[in-house]
Protein backbone atom coordinates (compact mmCIF):
# COMPACT_ATOMS: atom_id res chain seq x y z
CA UNK A 1 0.00 0.00 0.00
CA UNK A 2 1.03 3.73 -0.77
CA UNK A 3 1.30 6.24 2.19
CA UNK A 4 -1.34 7.78 2.91
CA UNK A 5 -1.55 11.53 1.82
CA UNK A 6 -2.15 14.21 3.93
CA UNK A 7 -5.86 14.27 2.91
CA UNK A 8 -6.22 10.31 3.95
CA UNK A 9 -4.25 10.54 6.74
CA UNK A 10 -6.29 11.58 9.68
CA UNK A 11 -8.33 8.29 8.92
CA UNK A 12 -7.64 5.04 10.50
CA UNK A 13 -6.19 2.76 6.95
CA UNK A 14 -9.19 0.95 5.97
CA UNK A 15 -9.24 -1.28 2.99
CA UNK A 16 -12.56 -1.42 0.65
CA UNK A 17 -12.62 -2.83 -2.86
CA UNK A 18 -15.94 -4.85 -4.97
CA UNK A 19 -16.55 -7.05 -7.45
CA UNK A 20 -19.39 -7.24 -9.16
CA UNK A 21 -21.15 -10.93 -9.80
CA UNK A 22 -21.89 -10.83 -13.37
CA UNK A 23 -20.53 -14.12 -13.48
CA UNK A 24 -17.40 -15.78 -15.62
CA UNK A 25 -14.34 -14.55 -13.29
CA UNK A 26 -11.83 -13.96 -15.21
CA UNK A 27 -7.80 -14.33 -14.35
CA UNK A 28 -8.45 -10.29 -15.18
CA UNK A 29 -10.58 -10.18 -11.36
CA UNK A 30 -8.50 -12.88 -10.23
CA UNK A 31 -4.99 -11.03 -11.00
CA UNK A 32 -5.71 -7.42 -10.89
CA UNK A 33 -7.89 -8.05 -8.16
CA UNK A 34 -9.05 -11.33 -5.97
CA UNK A 35 -5.63 -12.74 -5.38
CA UNK A 36 -4.42 -9.14 -4.11
CA UNK A 37 -7.00 -8.52 -1.97
CA UNK A 38 -6.06 -11.65 0.19
CA UNK A 39 -2.94 -10.43 -0.13
CA UNK A 40 -3.59 -7.64 1.44
CA UNK A 41 -5.56 -9.10 4.26
CA UNK A 42 -2.14 -11.13 5.38
CA UNK A 43 -0.90 -6.97 6.16
CA UNK A 44 -3.38 -6.57 8.82
CA UNK A 45 -4.91 -3.82 7.87
CA UNK A 46 -8.69 -3.98 8.38
CA UNK A 47 -10.34 -5.22 4.87
CA UNK A 48 -13.93 -4.75 3.64
CA UNK A 49 -14.51 -6.77 0.58
CA UNK A 50 -17.79 -6.80 -1.41
CA UNK A 51 -19.67 -8.60 -3.82
CA UNK A 52 -21.08 -5.89 -5.68
CA UNK A 53 -24.77 -6.93 -6.73
CA UNK A 54 -26.33 -3.81 -7.07
CA UNK A 55 -23.62 -2.58 -9.17
CA UNK A 56 -24.31 -6.11 -11.40
CA UNK A 57 -28.01 -5.11 -12.44
CA UNK A 58 -27.10 -1.94 -14.02
CA UNK A 59 -27.23 -4.07 -16.63
CA UNK A 60 -29.77 -7.30 -17.11
CA UNK A 61 -28.77 -10.08 -14.99
CA UNK A 62 -31.57 -13.36 -14.93
CA UNK A 63 -32.31 -13.30 -10.97
CA UNK A 64 -31.22 -17.06 -11.06
CA UNK A 65 -27.91 -16.54 -12.43
CA UNK A 66 -27.11 -13.82 -10.33
CA UNK A 67 -27.87 -15.75 -7.33
CA UNK A 68 -25.45 -18.23 -8.66
CA UNK A 69 -23.19 -15.80 -9.65
CA UNK A 70 -23.24 -14.43 -6.28
CA UNK A 71 -22.24 -17.53 -4.17
CA UNK A 72 -19.88 -18.48 -7.26
CA UNK A 73 -18.03 -15.44 -6.24
CA UNK A 74 -17.94 -15.33 -2.51
CA UNK A 75 -16.31 -19.16 -3.38
CA UNK A 76 -13.97 -17.72 -5.14
CA UNK A 77 -13.09 -14.53 -2.73
CA UNK A 78 -12.76 -17.65 -0.18
CA UNK A 79 -10.68 -19.91 -2.59
CA UNK A 80 -8.24 -16.66 -3.51
CA UNK A 81 -7.61 -17.23 0.72
CA UNK A 82 -9.83 -14.50 1.56
CA UNK A 83 -10.17 -15.56 5.21
CA UNK A 84 -14.04 -14.14 6.89
CA UNK A 85 -13.01 -14.00 10.43
CA UNK A 86 -10.11 -11.54 9.13
CA UNK A 87 -12.17 -9.31 6.43
CA UNK A 88 -15.35 -8.55 5.93
CA UNK A 89 -17.37 -10.32 2.99
CA UNK A 90 -20.82 -9.66 2.17
CA UNK A 91 -23.21 -8.92 -0.83
CA UNK A 92 -23.66 -5.27 -1.28
CA UNK A 93 -27.43 -5.07 -1.50
CA UNK A 94 -27.61 -6.60 2.58
CA UNK A 95 -26.34 -3.14 3.59
CA UNK A 96 -29.20 -1.06 2.54
CA UNK A 97 -26.59 2.27 3.30
CA UNK A 98 -25.04 1.89 0.15
CA UNK A 99 -28.06 2.41 -2.05
CA UNK A 100 -29.24 5.63 1.06
CA UNK A 101 -25.65 7.35 0.78
CA UNK A 102 -25.70 6.83 -2.96
CA UNK A 103 -28.61 9.08 -3.24
CA UNK A 104 -26.90 11.53 -1.49
CA UNK A 105 -23.71 11.51 -3.64
CA UNK A 106 -26.66 11.73 -6.84
CA UNK A 107 -27.21 14.93 -5.27
CA UNK A 108 -23.07 15.90 -5.03
CA UNK A 109 -21.84 14.82 -8.35
CA UNK A 110 -22.31 16.49 -11.05
CA UNK A 111 -23.59 15.44 -15.26
CA UNK A 112 -20.39 16.61 -16.23
CA UNK A 113 -18.59 14.25 -14.26
CA UNK A 114 -20.34 11.29 -14.97
CA UNK A 115 -20.18 12.31 -18.61
CA UNK A 116 -16.85 11.86 -18.61
CA UNK A 117 -16.38 8.47 -17.26
CA UNK A 118 -15.28 5.81 -20.39
CA UNK A 119 -16.83 3.12 -18.73
CA UNK A 120 -20.29 4.10 -19.39
CA UNK A 121 -19.39 5.17 -23.00
CA UNK A 122 -17.94 1.93 -23.26
CA UNK A 123 -20.75 -0.37 -21.58
CA UNK A 124 -23.17 1.67 -23.21
CA UNK A 125 -22.17 1.65 -26.70
CA UNK A 126 -23.89 3.67 -29.70
CA UNK A 127 -27.09 2.84 -27.94
CA UNK A 128 -26.81 5.20 -24.53
CA UNK A 129 -30.28 6.26 -24.59
CA UNK A 130 -31.24 3.09 -24.06
CA UNK A 131 -28.88 2.41 -21.28
CA UNK A 132 -30.20 2.14 -17.55
CA UNK A 133 -30.22 5.15 -15.44
CA UNK A 134 -28.49 2.92 -12.86
CA UNK A 135 -25.46 2.40 -15.23
CA UNK A 136 -25.02 6.23 -15.52
CA UNK A 137 -24.93 6.63 -12.09
CA UNK A 138 -22.51 3.86 -11.36
CA UNK A 139 -19.80 6.01 -10.40
CA UNK A 140 -21.41 7.75 -7.40
CA UNK A 141 -22.78 4.08 -6.02
CA UNK A 142 -19.31 3.21 -6.31
CA UNK A 143 -18.20 6.47 -3.93
CA UNK A 144 -20.82 5.35 -1.76
CA UNK A 145 -19.75 2.53 -1.46
CA UNK A 146 -15.90 3.22 -0.36
CA UNK A 147 -16.88 6.10 1.87
CA UNK A 148 -19.76 4.32 3.66
CA UNK A 149 -17.30 3.24 5.28
CA UNK A 150 -14.22 6.05 5.66
CA UNK A 151 -12.19 3.50 3.26
CA UNK A 152 -8.90 4.83 2.44
CA UNK A 153 -7.55 2.48 -0.09
CA UNK A 154 -8.88 0.78 -3.03
CA UNK A 155 -6.83 -1.83 -4.29
CA UNK A 156 -8.11 -2.24 -8.53
CA UNK A 157 -7.05 -2.50 -11.96
CA UNK A 158 -6.20 -0.13 -14.15
CA UNK A 159 -10.00 0.19 -15.54
CA UNK A 160 -11.45 1.62 -12.03
CA UNK A 161 -8.94 4.44 -11.78
CA UNK A 162 -11.42 6.84 -12.99
CA UNK A 163 -13.83 5.57 -11.00
CA UNK A 164 -11.72 5.67 -7.68
CA UNK A 165 -10.82 9.43 -8.77
CA UNK A 166 -14.23 10.30 -8.83
CA UNK A 167 -14.82 9.20 -5.70
CA UNK A 168 -12.75 11.70 -4.04
CA UNK A 169 -14.01 13.79 -6.60
CA UNK A 170 -17.24 13.58 -4.49
CA UNK A 171 -15.71 13.48 -0.98
CA UNK A 172 -13.72 17.05 -1.59
CA UNK A 173 -17.01 18.02 -2.95
CA UNK A 174 -19.03 17.01 0.65
CA UNK A 175 -16.57 18.26 2.58
CA UNK A 176 -16.42 21.44 1.09
CA UNK A 177 -19.83 22.20 0.64
CA UNK A 178 -20.73 21.27 4.29
CA UNK A 179 -17.37 23.10 5.32
CA UNK A 180 -16.15 20.04 7.17
CA UNK A 181 -13.36 17.18 6.37
CA UNK A 182 -15.61 13.81 7.06
CA UNK A 183 -15.19 12.09 4.12
CA UNK A 184 -11.36 11.04 3.33
CA UNK A 185 -9.88 11.11 0.07
CA UNK A 186 -9.36 7.24 -0.87
CA UNK A 187 -6.19 6.27 -2.45
CA UNK A 188 -6.32 4.00 -5.93
CA UNK A 189 -4.11 1.24 -5.24
CA UNK A 190 -2.89 -0.36 -8.45
CA UNK A 191 0.19 -2.62 -8.59
CA UNK A 192 1.87 -5.61 -10.00
CA UNK A 193 2.44 -6.46 -13.57
CA UNK A 194 -1.27 -7.71 -14.48
CA UNK A 195 -2.82 -4.25 -13.48
CA UNK A 196 -4.65 -4.58 -17.07
CA UNK A 197 -4.91 -8.07 -18.74
CA UNK A 198 -5.92 -7.95 -21.70
CA UNK A 199 -8.16 -9.69 -24.40
CA UNK A 200 -6.48 -13.12 -25.64
CA UNK A 201 -8.17 -12.12 -29.12
CA UNK A 202 -7.37 -8.12 -28.90
CA UNK A 203 -4.66 -7.21 -27.33
CA UNK A 204 -5.96 -3.75 -27.09
CA UNK A 205 -8.98 -4.55 -25.22
CA UNK A 206 -9.41 -5.92 -21.72
CA UNK A 207 -9.93 -9.14 -20.82
CA UNK A 208 -13.55 -8.94 -19.53
CA UNK A 209 -16.20 -11.30 -18.16
CA UNK A 210 -19.03 -9.78 -20.29
CA UNK A 211 -16.86 -10.26 -23.85
CA UNK A 212 -19.55 -12.16 -26.23
CA UNK A 213 -15.95 -14.68 -27.08
CA UNK A 214 -14.94 -16.89 -24.43
CA UNK A 215 -12.09 -17.67 -26.61
CA UNK A 216 -11.02 -13.87 -25.49
CA UNK A 217 -10.65 -14.56 -21.49
CA UNK A 218 -9.61 -17.48 -19.00
CA UNK A 219 -12.71 -18.15 -16.54
CA UNK A 220 -11.72 -19.40 -12.79
CA UNK A 221 -14.08 -22.42 -13.63
CA UNK A 222 -12.13 -23.35 -16.40
CA UNK A 223 -10.13 -27.08 -16.30
CA UNK A 224 -6.72 -27.85 -17.60
CA UNK A 225 -7.60 -28.47 -21.64
CA UNK A 226 -10.08 -25.46 -21.88
CA UNK A 227 -6.77 -23.01 -20.41
CA UNK A 228 -4.39 -25.03 -22.40
CA UNK A 229 -6.38 -24.15 -25.32
CA UNK A 230 -7.04 -20.80 -24.76
CA UNK A 231 -3.71 -19.97 -24.54
CA UNK A 232 -2.26 -21.84 -27.67
CA UNK A 233 -4.94 -20.23 -29.97
CA UNK A 234 -4.63 -16.42 -28.14
CA UNK A 235 -3.41 -14.12 -30.78
CA UNK A 236 0.40 -13.15 -31.21
CA UNK A 237 2.74 -11.97 -33.86
CA UNK A 238 5.17 -14.21 -35.37
CA UNK A 239 7.96 -12.68 -34.11
CA UNK A 240 9.98 -14.08 -31.21
CA UNK A 241 10.40 -12.74 -27.69
CA UNK A 242 12.45 -9.76 -27.51
CA UNK A 243 15.64 -9.35 -25.58
CA UNK A 244 14.51 -6.61 -23.79
CA UNK A 245 10.97 -4.98 -22.96
CA UNK A 246 11.68 -2.20 -25.47
CA UNK A 247 11.14 -5.06 -27.81
CA UNK A 248 7.66 -5.39 -26.92
CA UNK A 249 6.96 -2.22 -28.03
CA UNK A 250 3.64 -1.67 -30.24
CA UNK A 251 3.39 -6.06 -29.91
CA UNK A 252 -0.07 -5.75 -27.05
CA UNK A 253 -0.38 -9.48 -27.81
CA UNK A 254 3.04 -10.70 -26.34
CA UNK A 255 3.57 -7.82 -24.05
CA UNK A 256 -0.23 -9.38 -22.56
CA UNK A 257 1.52 -12.66 -22.04
CA UNK A 258 4.57 -11.74 -21.07
CA UNK A 259 2.61 -10.02 -18.39
CA UNK A 260 0.30 -12.48 -17.00
CA UNK A 261 3.58 -14.80 -16.95
CA UNK A 262 4.98 -12.37 -14.70
CA UNK A 263 2.37 -12.06 -12.92
CA UNK A 264 1.58 -15.96 -12.07
CA UNK A 265 5.11 -16.06 -11.83
CA UNK A 266 5.56 -13.47 -9.10
CA UNK A 267 8.10 -11.70 -10.95
CA UNK A 268 8.79 -8.75 -13.24
CA UNK A 269 8.37 -8.56 -17.24
CA UNK A 270 11.85 -7.71 -17.38
CA UNK A 271 12.90 -11.10 -15.34
CA UNK A 272 10.49 -13.12 -17.57
CA UNK A 273 11.78 -11.82 -20.63
CA UNK A 274 15.60 -12.17 -19.33
CA UNK A 275 14.74 -16.33 -19.31
CA UNK A 276 12.83 -16.23 -21.95
CA UNK A 277 14.63 -14.25 -24.76
CA UNK A 278 14.59 -15.33 -28.31
CA UNK A 279 12.03 -18.10 -27.87
CA UNK A 280 9.34 -18.62 -30.20
CA UNK A 281 5.75 -18.67 -29.31
CA UNK A 282 5.55 -22.08 -29.71
CA UNK A 283 7.67 -22.82 -26.95
CA UNK A 284 6.57 -19.98 -24.55
CA UNK A 285 2.82 -20.74 -24.93
CA UNK A 286 3.24 -24.22 -23.41
CA UNK A 287 5.23 -22.82 -20.44
CA UNK A 288 2.59 -20.47 -19.63
CA UNK A 289 -0.38 -22.88 -19.91
CA UNK A 290 1.63 -24.99 -17.38
CA UNK A 291 2.21 -22.39 -15.13
CA UNK A 292 -1.35 -21.15 -15.63
CA UNK A 293 -2.94 -24.76 -14.40
CA UNK A 294 -0.57 -25.28 -11.63
CA UNK A 295 -1.64 -21.88 -10.34
CA UNK A 296 -5.73 -21.98 -11.45
CA UNK A 297 -6.12 -25.62 -10.80
CA UNK A 298 -6.10 -25.65 -6.79
CA UNK A 299 -8.19 -22.39 -6.91
CA UNK A 300 -11.07 -24.19 -8.93
CA UNK A 301 -10.99 -27.06 -7.15
CA UNK A 302 -11.37 -25.00 -3.76
CA UNK A 303 -14.36 -22.94 -5.54
CA UNK A 304 -15.88 -26.10 -6.15
CA UNK A 305 -16.03 -27.32 -2.35
CA UNK A 306 -17.11 -24.21 -1.02
CA UNK A 307 -19.99 -24.32 -3.74
CA UNK A 308 -20.96 -27.45 -2.18
CA UNK A 309 -22.21 -25.83 0.54
CA UNK A 310 -24.59 -22.65 -0.46
CA UNK A 311 -26.11 -22.53 2.79
CA UNK A 312 -22.71 -21.97 4.45
CA UNK A 313 -21.70 -19.10 1.79
CA UNK A 314 -25.01 -17.58 2.60
CA UNK A 315 -24.40 -17.73 6.27
CA UNK A 316 -20.41 -16.42 5.44
CA UNK A 317 -22.21 -13.28 3.83
CA UNK A 318 -25.09 -12.33 6.45
CA UNK A 319 -22.55 -12.48 9.34
CA UNK A 320 -20.32 -10.58 6.98
CA UNK A 321 -22.93 -7.75 6.07
CA UNK A 322 -23.98 -7.44 9.63
CA UNK A 323 -19.84 -6.49 10.50
CA UNK A 324 -20.15 -4.23 7.53
CA UNK A 325 -23.61 -2.79 8.81
CA UNK A 326 -22.29 -2.20 12.08
CA UNK A 327 -19.12 0.13 10.46
CA UNK A 328 -21.59 1.64 8.50
CA UNK A 329 -24.49 2.88 10.41
CA UNK A 330 -22.62 5.58 12.34
CA UNK A 331 -20.87 7.09 9.31
CA UNK A 332 -25.28 6.91 7.44
CA UNK A 333 -26.09 8.60 10.26
CA UNK A 334 -23.52 11.57 10.66
CA UNK A 335 -23.50 11.98 7.00
CA UNK A 336 -27.92 12.15 7.26
CA UNK A 337 -27.09 15.12 10.32
CA UNK A 338 -24.53 17.07 8.29
CA UNK A 339 -27.38 17.27 5.33
CA UNK A 340 -29.50 18.66 7.79
CA UNK A 341 -32.29 15.37 7.89
CA UNK A 342 -33.84 14.82 10.95
CA UNK A 343 -32.94 10.90 12.41
CA UNK A 344 -35.48 10.94 15.59
CA UNK A 345 -35.46 7.18 15.92
N1 LIG B 1 -8.70 -7.39 -17.35
C1 LIG B 1 -8.48 -6.99 -16.10
N2 LIG B 1 -7.21 -6.80 -15.66
C2 LIG B 1 -6.96 -6.41 -14.39
N3 LIG B 1 -7.95 -6.18 -13.49
C3 LIG B 1 -9.23 -6.36 -13.89
N4 LIG B 1 -10.41 -6.23 -13.26
C4 LIG B 1 -11.41 -6.53 -14.11
N5 LIG B 1 -10.92 -6.88 -15.31
C5 LIG B 1 -9.57 -6.77 -15.20
C6 LIG B 1 -10.53 -5.80 -11.87
O1 LIG B 1 -11.44 -6.69 -11.23
C7 LIG B 1 -12.16 -5.97 -10.24
C8 LIG B 1 -13.60 -6.26 -10.37
O2 LIG B 1 -14.13 -5.79 -11.57
P1 LIG B 1 -15.71 -5.76 -11.75
O3 LIG B 1 -16.25 -7.11 -11.81
O4 LIG B 1 -16.32 -4.91 -10.72
O5 LIG B 1 -15.97 -5.01 -13.06
P2 LIG B 1 -15.15 -4.77 -14.31
O6 LIG B 1 -13.93 -3.98 -14.00
O7 LIG B 1 -16.09 -4.15 -15.30
O8 LIG B 1 -14.72 -6.25 -14.72
P3 LIG B 1 -15.16 -7.05 -15.97
O9 LIG B 1 -14.53 -8.39 -15.90
O10 LIG B 1 -14.91 -6.28 -17.21
O11 LIG B 1 -16.70 -7.23 -15.73
P4 LIG B 1 -17.92 -6.92 -16.67
O12 LIG B 1 -17.60 -7.55 -17.99
O13 LIG B 1 -19.09 -7.52 -15.95
O14 LIG B 1 -18.01 -5.43 -16.74
C9 LIG B 1 -11.80 -4.49 -10.41
O15 LIG B 1 -10.84 -4.15 -9.44
C10 LIG B 1 -11.21 -4.44 -11.78
O16 LIG B 1 -10.27 -3.39 -11.90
Amino acid sequence: MTEATSSTSAFAPRVFSGIQPSGNLTLGNYLGALRRFAKVQDTGVETIYCIVDMHAITVWQDPGKLTRATRELAAAYLACGLDPARSILFNQSQVPGHAQLAWIFNCVARLGWMNRMTQFKDKAGKNSENASLGLYAYPALMAADILLYHATHVPVGEDQKQHVELTRDVAAKFNHDFGLEFFPSPEPVIEGAATRVMSLRDGTKKMSKSDPSDMSRINLTDDADAIAQKIRKARTDPEPLPSDLEGLKDRAEARNLVNIYAALADTTPEAVIAEHAGQPFSAFKPALADLAVAHLGPITARMTEYLGDPAEIDRILGAGADRAHAIAAPILDRTYDIVGMIRSR
